[in-house]
């Protein structure tokens, strides 16, 4: 057991502790708990998730799993937030009886954030792995709270699942919101010609993404506001993620750019692919704001 054994961390036992009878024992007090705690690691996620194979990869040991996930989360510099996801999402997908891995599309460098061109990296690189059956688009943020939101795609349309985030009081900020945690299947990716690389910082991509699904003749699947319930781990803005003063004038070309500008003219340079053991680890050059 982890929480009394530690000696796999190089922690000695604990002295013998009173047993109740007797006069108190008088050996040395107990030392300070470290900070940060040993116990929060990503190596006790691992121990508690025996079955993750490197890359953080599972299948389900005792029967053919219906369905095939992989989790893309676009990332960079949030430790404590990527922790709580692998953290709580692990088991989460295990009791769904899930094949799934876990990918962390890092962006390299200082320039500013690209959500939606690190999601392309990720859905791309992710297909060269597996014949993925459905593919999340999961921010690192956002803990899913109701076991029976499945991470499965909709046959013939693009699903948002985040649907009631305690940020917005349990429901959607607005009706075409496509933010949070979606997802969908590698033909539906194809129709929509993927996600935008032009959304460079916060605002808007997700709004481009939903506008995708209409523009490419599907429609937006949800699960019941009681099933797709999120919690978001609070957080301030990032340096490097300032809103997006072009995402305005981005969004009235959808229409126009959506054919051209997507899967169809992703370019990247994968500087590495790391197999961790509760994820994937891909680093990449997405280039900078032009
Ligand atoms: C919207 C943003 C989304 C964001 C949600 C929720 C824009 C485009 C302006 C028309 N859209 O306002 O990207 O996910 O808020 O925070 O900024």
């Amino acid at each position: 057991d982890v929480y009394t054994n530690l000696s796999h961390l190089g922690v000695p036992p604990p002295p013998p502790r009173n047993s109740g009878t007797g006069p108190p024992a008088t050996g040395p007090p107990l030392r300070d708990c470290q900070i940060p705690s040993p116990l929060l690691g990503e190596r006790e996620i691992k121990q508690r998730n025996p079955l993750v194979l490197p890359g953080g990869h599972y299948r389900p040991p005792d029967c053919e799993p219906r369905h095939h996930t992989a989790i893309v989360v676009p990332y960079r510099n949030r430790q404590i937030h990527l922790r709580a996801l692998l953290y709580h999402l692990h088991p989460f997908l295990q009791r769904q009886q899930i094949h799934y891995s876990i990918y962390i599309v890092q962006q390299w460098g200082n320039s500013t954030f690209n959500r939606a061109k690190l999601l392309n990296v990720g859905v791309r690189e992710a297909l060269r792995d597996e014949d993925w059956s459905c593919i999340f688009l999961h921010d690192v943020d956002l803990l899913p709270e109701n076991d029976h939101n499945t991470y499965t795609c909709h046959k013939q349309f693009p699903t948002h699942l985040s649907v009631a985030m305690d940020k917005f009081r349990y429901r959607l900020p607005y009706t075409q919101y496509f933010g949070g945690v979606s997802a969908v299947t590698p033909d539906q990716y194809m129709k929509m010609n993927g996600f935008p690389n032009q959304y460079w910082g916060w605002g808007g991509e997700d709004d481009d993404i939903a506008a995708r699904v209409r523009l490419s003749g599907m429609k937006i699947m949800r699960p019941p506001v009681a099933i797709g319930h999120y919690k978001m781990i609070k957080h301030k803005g990032d340096r490097g993620n300032e809103q997006n003063p072009r995402r305005f004038d981005l969004l009235k070309r959808t229409r126009l750019n959506w054919r051209s500008d997507g899967l169809n003219s992703l370019t990247y340079e994968l500087l590495s692919r790391e197999l961790e053991p509760l994820y994937t680890n891909l680093t990449v050059d997405i280039g900078e704001d032009p």
